[in-house]
Parts: structure tokens; sequence; C-alpha cells
């Protein structure tokens, strides 16, 4: 029986983890070899990421999976949040460190940006959400300020580009990552050269494009010397968690949407070419780069973002594990506070749970007061969101959408699941959790010639995973809180 090992990374905003991937007989296997936390670092007012000690997490990973595991991989994957990215000098030494696009360098940078070019056209050309911290902005900010950084980088790398780069000392730019930073022509592999150019950003610190499954290099001498490993192939994978995860989506047809649900909720469709419209534009939504050519047209929301934050505002009063978090709010009265969970006071407040009931109060809900009531209001607020969503999507696509899947971490909060497929009244499919760090190893199994097809990858899925399915249960006034939720968005 052959047997193939993939080693996989996969960085999110708040962990990182090394994840073997073992597929034989059309099984995959997976198993945690590394974890380790992750977070931004606040240094002179502004947010940073370590990607210093994220390399050195991820060799560690790599030494575990050979010391402890016994396992030498047949090649690694690195895949991690978008936009963010690392500044080259022309020795190809990394200076500073990363920004974290949370930073609020760019709170303006989105209206500056269009006063020279106009929104409309930044769309047109580009198709992607407006979000201020799309690296297009996070350039654009460094080049009105004048930025001494900005001055002395030779290339720029975006995240998992950047860890390849460590492990293999190719620099090249992933097609996934890259489309998240508002920089491609839309559905296509390519730099809107001539957006770049008028937004003042030098081109020449781009780097070569590559496809999602691209053989990079191999892991260098002293790297493998470090951490006893072959000098295995590096393997651009999808690079964007996003991506990685959308490609394990446990689908046999198209007649879904999907969340991948973690940090954030990306919710959308698979489209085999990019929607780019006056609609799209007017609704926000984006057309990021996939796995075969694949366009994801989604919108990117502030998911368990919020829960996470409220938890980590109450760490001095209590440490709740989130099960308890979710049975609270299982016992708090439904609709009784609402979000807009995107509005832009909720992308790095100082409180979480502050900014939640400020904007209950604004908006003349009145304010949560016990813990409870404001874990009910994001979940309801969540499950509203997504159905809001939904019925967006159903107006600039004739795809009938039959159920939901929810992948990712978040699949394992089967209250939220409940009450999406309430919400939405589609039958939720959750599963799987590990879709991120299996999108991954999949893309390596295929560029290693393990599989032949993203068909062959979500097969794999399939057979390798359980899922839950969650029927719509309509006992509570969803169509009510519906109304009461478009009512405050419109505000
Ligand atoms: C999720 C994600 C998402 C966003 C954000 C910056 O981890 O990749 O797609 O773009 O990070």
């Amino acid at each position: 029986m052959s047997k193939n090992h993939f080693l996989a990374f996969d960085l999110g905003a708040s962990s990182g983890r090394a994840i073997l991937g073992t597929l034989a007989n059309g099984k995959l296997a997976l198993t945690e070899v590394h974890r380790f936390e992750n977070q931004m670092q606040q240094i002179n007012g502004h947010f940073f990421w370590n990607i210093f000690s994220l390399f050195s997490e991820l060799k560690t990973g790599l030494k575990k999976c050979i010391q402890e595991y016994g396992v030498q991989p047949d090649s690694i994957g690195v895949d991690t949040w978008g936009v963010d990215f690392v500044h080259l000098n022309k020795e190809g030494m990394i200076i500073s460190l990363p920004f974290a696009y949370r930073d609020s360098r760019t709170d303006t940078a989105m209206d500056d940006l269009f006063q020279l070019i106009p929104k409309e056209e930044v769309y047109r050309q580009t198709g992607i959400q407006f979000m201020q911290f799309n690296s297009l902005f996070q350039l654009f900010s460094m080049v009105k300020d004048q930025s001494s950084l900005l001055e002395i980088t030779d290339q720029i790398l975006f995240m998992p580009d950047a860890l390849n780069y460590l492990f293999s000392g190719e620099a090249v730019t992933e097609y996934s990552i890259a489309s998240t930073s508002q920089m491609l022509v839309p559905g296509k592999n390519q730099w809107q050269v001539d957006l770049i150019e008028k937004a003042g950003i030098p081109t020449s610190i781009l780097t070569d494009l590559v496809d999602p499954g691209t053989i990079i290099g191999r892991i260098k001498a002293d790297v493998a010397r470090e951490t006893g490993s072959a000098q295995v192939p590096v393997i651009a994978v999808a690079g964007h968690d996003t991506a990685s995860a959308i490609a394990s989506v446990p689908a046999s047809d198209k007649h879904y949407a999907y969340i991948s649900s973690g940090t954030w909720s990306l919710m959308g469709i698979e489209s085999d070419q990019p929607l780019v419209s006056d609609q799209t534009l007017a609704m926000n939504y984006t057309n990021e780069g996939g796995v075969e050519g694949t366009t994801r047209f989604l919108k990117n929301i502030m998911g368990m973002w919020l829960i996470q934050e409220c938890r980590r505002a109450w760490l001095n009063e209590k440490k709740y594990s989130w099960d308890e978090m979710v049975a609270l709010a299982k016992n708090a009265e439904p609709f009784q506070f609402l979000v807009n969970p995107d509005d832009a006071v909720f992308l790095n407040p100082a409180n979480m749970p502050d900014a939640i009931a400020a904007f209950c109060e604004k908006s003349g809900q009145g304010r949560p007061e016990s813990h409870a009531q404001v874990i009910r209001c994001v979940y309801d607020s969540l499950a509203l969101k997504y159905r809001f969503t939904l019925e967006q999507i159903r107006t600039v696509s004739a795809l009938p959408i039959e159920k939901i899947h929810i992948i990712g971490g978040g699949a394992n909060n089967r209250f939220l699941n409940q009450l999406t497929a309430d919400a939405t009244k589609l039958k939720v499919i959750a599963g799987p959790t590990e879709a991120t760090a299996t999108g991954n190893i999949l893309v390596q199994a295929k560029a290693m010639g393990a599989l032949q097809s993203l068909a062959d990858m979500r097969d794999v899925v399939r057979h390798s995973f359980d899922v839950e399915t969650f029927l719509p249960n309509p006992d509570l006034d969803w169509d009510g809180a519906y109304a009461k939720y478009q009512r405050l968005v419109a505000r």
C-alpha cells in the first residue's frame, strides 16, 4: 500500500499549527504535531506580526514531525491569513516586522486612494471587497507617508510566501494569497500593473506569480540540518487560508454556499468566473483566486473575532471555555440585542463587549448588561448576517443554493450551526473542522502527483471526514428578527 506524508503549516491570527497528513488508499488522516499561539504585537502604537518567531515555530513543527512522530514528510506547504506582507531589502533580508492588518495606519487609506483613482475603477480593475487593510491600501498608505521602509524595500512577500522563502530561499508570489491584495486582475494570475502604478506603488517590489500547487524549491541545507529534515520540496499551496479551506468543501455538486468559519466568516460561492458588476460593487463583494482557476465570490464577515475578543476582555473576571460561552448564550433571550458584525467599530476596539454595548445603545436597543446577553447578541447577529449574505448572493448568481457547508474551526459550534440553519431556512452541513490544513495537504498531494484534480481532492475529503447535518427548525420568529436586523444595517 502506498502512503504519502505531507506537512501543512496553517497559521491563523490567533494560533498556528503543524499538521501531518497521511494519504493512503484515497483516505486522509490528520495528526496535529505542533500548535502554538500567535498574536499581534503592539509596539510603539502599531500592530505587527512576529514573523521570526512564527518561522521558528514552524521549524519546531518540522522537527517534531520527524523526531516525535518518526515521519519525514514528502513535502511541506504554508497557508496564512490574507493581505499582510514582509519587506525584503536588496540583500534579501527581511527588514522590519510585518504590519498586522488591524493596525490603524490604513484608517483613511481608502478615501485617500479614491481621490486619486475612483472607487468604481479600483473595483472594476480588481473585483475585490473594499477593506481598509487590503495590501493595496497598506502600500498606498506607505507611499503617502513617504515611508522610509518602503524606500529601502526591494521586494515584498505575502506571509505564506515569506515563510516559503525562509524555508527554501525562493521568492515567489502565489496566486490565491496575491488575490487578497486587491492588486490582481479579477480571475487572473496577473498583477493589475496600471492600477498599482497609478497608486504610486513601485511595481519593481512585486515578484513573479505562480499557481497554487507549484513546487517552488526545496528546504535549504541549513534549515534541513537544523530540523533533521531531508531537503524535500517546498510547495506553494493555496497560500490564502480561505482558498485552502474552500478546496476541501466536501461537496459533490455546485448547489451550495459555504461559510469558512474562524476568526472571520467567509461566506460565498465557488464560481467559474469572477462576478464584477455595479451590483457586486454596491454590495461590496470579493472575487478571490482559488485552486484550478476557481473564483471565490464571497463576503468577508467579522466572525468569531467578536466572540474571541469578548472572551479576551473578560479574562480578568473569568476564563470562559468556548462551550461555556455557548451555554450562556443558549439561556439568554433571543433577538433582544442585535449588531451589524461588520460595523467598523468592531475591527479592533479596545474593549469588544463595550463596543457591542455602545452599538446597541446607539441603535436604540438599550444596553446588554450580562455576558450571556452579549454573547447571544453576537451569535444571533452572525446567523442573521448569514441570511442577509445568502439573499445578496442570490441576487447576483443564478446558482441554486440548496445547502450551506460550514467548514473550519467554527463548524465545531453546534449552536451557531443550528441558528444558521434556522435563520437561512437551509440545511447546514458542518465539517471538516480542519478544512484549511486539509486543503493545504491535498494541494501538496496534487502537486506531488498523488491526486489529479480538485474533484479528486474533494472525493478524498468526503471519504475521510464525518460531517454533521443541521435542519432548519423555525420555532423562533426569525423573520421578525431579520426585519429588525435589516433596519439596523440600513441605518
Ligand atoms: C481569514 C482571512 C480572510 C481575510 C483576513 C485578513 O483568515 O484570510 O480571508 O482576508 O484573513
